[in-house]
């Protein structure tokens, strides 16, 4: 469909009067945009209902990506871009003397996510969509995405995030399509010809009520689905629910996401929230699959089911009890289908993060699905004692210790589980998972995560792409291994301050957002120094801040030694109930006022601590970006995200050797990146020979003490509390994330990251050759794995060539 920006103005004009009554002149930035929001979505709709149609019609296999999180952001332009016609959109809307930027920015940003899971999550929709792959996204419609943060005097402090407030133009409600979910009350088992089934008493029904939005494939005609349930009362049951804590209690059950990110709360609410996503949403596809009319023994033929943490591992006791309560299947059968149709990635291996839901909780909550994990367990054990003795299979079982271990059942009863980069996986299968290496060798896999460059760099960065386009043509949009191509250029002078000259735009629309929201001038000339990412003590903030407060007390001493100025950008959230990451926030909002109103430091050092960090925020600040802060201790994030973010929009990264941050070295080589600190394997030595002081550390370093000294001494303003806390976790608790052991190292390679710096064409060299180097990390890549090798789904374009 070709679509001409005569043709789009007539029909835009008549959308905004068909929906307000009001000329294009008339009406405000948020009805602009809404209408367009809603041009575009009967725009998509064709493709919507014929990818559908032709989907149910072939029988294709189909996936379905369960996650509890999903961070899209704003969906306008995307959807434009991938649709084709945001030029002309954007020419029709300025032809009529409107600013598309400001209709653009009326756009709530949905944040039903914590950070790098629920991104990836919507970063894998855009790739499935883009490849032609039959899938969908299932996930919960939070009334309350993640809060948004406000600064008050340096301190975080949480406000709901009221994000549908004024609707939501993309999603379509399908009461139609709703379904039942049953909690609580008590179950037994009763004969009924010949079979047991279940009989329920006292339980709970709550509707289920499916929210589906467009997932746009780019330029390929395909529109895939993401399905967000939302939690109602059942309208033939509102006698159940005459009293108020009753509705209460369904009004809370898809509420607000828990804000807690790589941290595990036992609480029953998100337990509840799990089960509803399982329920509903496998109830939805057994429905769709027995529209086919195909024996359900065969059901793995035709649908693969992942599981995007163990968030929504409860699909796998949920799906037996649909197969063999609701459907008549042997329990081998339907265990059988249930290993073929289910896969598990894990995100993490920070123990405080893995899933162990208390036996007498899900007795409670779920007794029906408990009683299936207990058999799923029982023959598990049962199979395995002989092979593998006592100790490995006690090791490998679901319920112990009086609790239910979600991973362990995640592995036992899917066919495949991934790591996100390659040491994350390595360490999985030799440390953290070794049991099940042991029992699943061939289960394991890797899938290094990746990035969508639509959003990331056609549409953050449009002159970088601009620029790229000019050198090597406009292919690597769709095959994003071409970037390479950029190779040739690295030695090309007018091409190198072309980049310097598109970074220093973006630096400079940066500096106007800072200049207007917080007030702080910063030098676009600068280097630009980005830490984007969840408040964690393994994420090492921290090794960061002290790093700043060396420079301050450097630029103290010596107050007119040339320096290389210095912007250090940070943007993180911090869970409302982890009071050490919100102390880090404390702190650096404390150094920033600092070192921002000291007139010895000037322009040679300033501290920006953005608010509410975001997807939006995202895609303003790593366009801007010079320096990629990925400090994490070695082992600890298992891949990371905003590390390909960063190198594709041409910063340099520092980082330990974590993560996905050894195969960014790996493709652009040592030379090209800054690594520092120790690696995972002298971690885990540590960890085994326990040898560790920090004290030691401490006390031998004149720079360390000084530096620490300045969190206690008063130098830091209006710190008392969390300076102590912080010092005494470095010095004192032995500093279990190792900031002081990799703290020399990583003042010494930010030196070389100055030195760099002073020779331009040197540091845009390098520059080019990350963003060359950044095809690999394309999320369509890591797409095409999973659906090859895990899911075994074809893509319905058979022109489809990535590599
Ligand atoms: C992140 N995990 C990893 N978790 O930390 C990061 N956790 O290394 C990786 O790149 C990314 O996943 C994608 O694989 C998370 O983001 C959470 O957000 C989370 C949310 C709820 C509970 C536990």
């Amino acid at each position: 469909m070709t679509l001409q920006v005569e043709e789009f103005r007539k029909d835009y004009e008549r959308v905004v009067k068909g929906m307000y009554g009001l000329s294009v002149e008339e009406a405000s930035p948020f009805q602009l945009y809404n209408a367009l929001g809603a041009y575009v979505k009967s725009f998509a709709g064709e493709h919507w209902s014929r990818t559908k149609t032709e989907y149910e019609k072939k029988q294709v296999k189909q996936l379905y990506y369960f996650s509890m999180e999903f961070l899209p952001g704003r969906m306008l332009k995307s959807n434009l871009l991938n649709l084709g016609i945001l030029d002309v959109v954007r020419e029709g809307i300025e032809d009529i003397g409107l600013d598309f930027h400001s209709i653009v920015q009326a756009e709530e940003d949905p944040a039903l996510g914590n950070g790098g899971l629920g991104r990836l999550a919507s970063c894998f929709m855009d790739s499935i969509a883009s490849l032609g792959i039959p899938g969908s996204g299932s996930g919960i419609r939070y009334r309350y995405g993640l809060f948004q943060q406000r600064f008050i005097d340096g301190h975080q402090v949480e406000v709901p995030d009221n994000w549908l407030r004024n609707g939501n133009v993309w999603e379509v409600r399908k009461e139609n399509k709703a379904v039942n979910v049953r909690f609580g009350g008590q179950v037994y088992m009763a004969e009924q010809k010949g079979r047991l089934i279940p009989v329920y008493e006292n339980t709970r029904t709550i509707l289920a009520v499916p929210y589906d939005t467009a997932m746009i494939g780019y330029q390929n005609e395909l529109v895939n689905n993401l399905r967000l349930w939302s939690a109602e009362i059942p309208p033939e049951d509102y006698v159940h629910y005459s009293s108020i804590s009753a509705q209460q209690e369904v009004n809370q059950l898809t509420e607000v996401l828990y804000p807690d990110d790589s941290n595990y709360e036992g609480r029953i609410l998100r337990l509840r929230q799990e089960y509803f996503l399982c329920s509903a949403g496998i109830q939805s596809i057994v429905r769709y699959y027995k529209k086919l009319q195909l024996p359900l023994t065969m059901i793995a033929e035709k649908v693969a089911i992942h599981i995007n943490d163990t968030h929504p591992a409860l699909c796998i006791p949920e799906f037996i009890r649909i197969l063999i309560d609701e459907e008549q299947l042997t329990w081998e059968q339907a265990w059988e289908s249930c290993k073929k149709v289910m896969s598990y990635t894990n995100h993490t291996i920070m123990q405080e993060a893995m899933e162990k839901w208390p036996i007498e909780m899900l007795k409670a909550e779920v007794p029906r699905i408990y009683q299936i994990i207990e058999e799923i367990n029982r023959r598990h054990i049962e199979k395995k004692l002989p092979l593998y003795g006592e100790e490995l299979t006690y090791q490998t079982a679901i319920i112990r210790e009086g609790v239910v271990n979600m991973a362990h059942m995640a592995i036992i009863g899917s066919h495949s589980v991934n790591g996100v980069a390659q040491l994350h996986t390595t360490i999985l299968k030799n440390e953290v998972l070794k049991p099940f290496y042991e029992m699943y060798p061939t289960r394991f896999n890797n899938k290094t995560n990746g990035i969508t460059q639509r959003r990331w760099l056609q549409l953050a960065n449009e002159e970088l792409t601009q620029l790229i386009d000019e050198k090597i043509g406009t292919a690597w949009k769709k095959k994003p291994s071409e970037l390479t191509i950029l190779k040739g250029f690295v030695n090309e002078d007018e091409t190198l301050k072309q980049l310097e000259d598109v970074k220093l735009r973006n630096k400079k629309r940066f500096a106007r957002y800072v200049k207007e929201k917080m007030d702080i001038t910063i030098d676009p000339n600068a280097i630009f120094d980005v830490q984007i990412k969840r408040l964690h003590a393994y994420k090492r903030q921290l090794l960061n801040a002290l790093h700043i407060i060396s420079r301050y007390l450097e630029i103290k001493e010596n107050p007119n030694a040339a320096i290389q100025p210095r912007v250090f950008i940070f943007g993180a959230k911090a869970a409302p109930s982890y009071l050490y990451a919100k102390q880090i926030i404390k702190l650096i909002n404390a150094i920033a006022e600092l070192v921002n109103n000291d007139p010895d430091v000037g322009d040679k050092l300033k501290v920006v601590f953005v608010e509410n960090y975001g997807v939006t925020l995202a895609e303003l600040i790593i366009p801007a970006a010079d320096v990629s802060e990925q400090i994490s201790l070695a082992s600890k994030e298992a891949s990371g995200t905003s590390n390909m973010k960063l190198m594709a929009n041409g910063a340099l990264t520092v980082a330990t050797l974590d993560g996905a941050n050894v195969e960014i070295r790996n493709y652009v080589g040592e030379e090209n990146i800054f690594l520092f600190g120790l690696t995972s394997q002298e971690v885990y030595e540590y960890y085994e020979n326990g040898t560790y002081s920090s004290r030691q550390i401490f006390e031998s370093n004149p720079r360390l003490i000084k530096v620490l000294n300045t969190l206690i001494d008063g130098t830091i303003p209006d710190i008392q509390e969390e300076g102590r806390v912080i010092f005494d976790s470095l010095v004192q608790y032995n500093d279990e994330y190792f900031v002081l052991k990799d703290f020399e190292e990583y003042i010494s390679v930010q030196r070389e990251v100055d030195e760099l710096y002073q020779d331009k064409q040197a540091w845009y060299r390098k520059s080019l050759w990350n963003i060359a180097n950044s095809g690999p990390f394309s999320a369509d890549f890591t797409i095409m794995r999973y659906a090859d090798e895990i899911w075994k789904i074809d893509s319905q374009m058979p022109e489809i060539e990535l590599s």
